[in-house]
């Protein structure tokens, strides 16, 4: 049994979003185009509450790329994005949510964040992710959605240290590029750790 998990293929990541992946909702079609062809899918959502300590707005004289220490954890500040029942938050208009099963939330906890759709960044807390493949018995997963460099990236790393046989669809992915050069690496890194590469034909 195999899954594709869709990561935060959601408004505040695409163009005009409050914290836009260039060219984020290239991927929305071509995600589309994947769904058919897997077992299961399934999506994860950022969902954050508006005093989230992700955001910068909520630290005094902060501003978006700054960092500080968030519950003992390196936190890069970001703008107040993908805050619960915003527009910015619901996941891309043209996605063809039917195929989806189940949608799993993150960031939810103001005290931490949650790149993962596995568990949030001190892995503390798990969304439900990895129990519900597990029921369902699926052993290999296909990772794709926003951002490459972030979510993505540790949403994949996670499935691996689960033991999930985990793929990524890179063209299926977007990356934030804080620095440029930040989705390349990525996808280094995660092949590094033994994610395969699917390119899409
Ligand atoms: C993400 C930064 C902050 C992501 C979420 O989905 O990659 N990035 N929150
Ligand atoms: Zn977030």
């Amino acid at each position: 049994m195999n899954a594709l998990i869709v990561v935060d293929l959601q408004n505040d990541f695409c163009p005009g979003g409050a914290l836009a992946v260039p060219g984020g909702d290239e991927i929305v079609p071509v995600v589309n185009r994947l769904m058919p062809q897997f077992d299961l899918v399934v999506a994860t959502q950022d969902w954050h509450p508006p005093k989230h300590g992700s955001f910068a707005a909520n630290h005094a004289g902060k501003k978006p790329g700054d960092v500080v220490d968030l519950s003992g954890l390196h936190q890069i500040l970001w703008p107040v994005h993908c805050v619960q029942n915003t527009p910015g938050a619901e996941l891309h208009r043209l996605l063809d949510q039917s195929r989806i099963e189940k949608i799993f939330r993150k960031g939810t906890d103001p005290q931490v964040d949650s790149y993962s759709g596995f568990f949030d960044n001190g892995r503390r807390r798990s969304t439900g992710l990895e129990e519900y493949l597990r029921r369902r018995g699926v052993r290999e997963v296909y990772v794709c959605g926003l951002a490459t460099d972030y979510c993505v990236k540790f949403t994949a790393l996670n499935a691996a240290d689960l033991g999930l046989k985990t793929h990524l669809l890179p063209e299926a992915c977007r990356g934030v590029n804080l620095r440029p050069g930040d989705a390349e690496r990525a996808i280094a890194e995660m092949q590094a750790r033994g994610i395969i590469l699917v390119p899409i034909c």
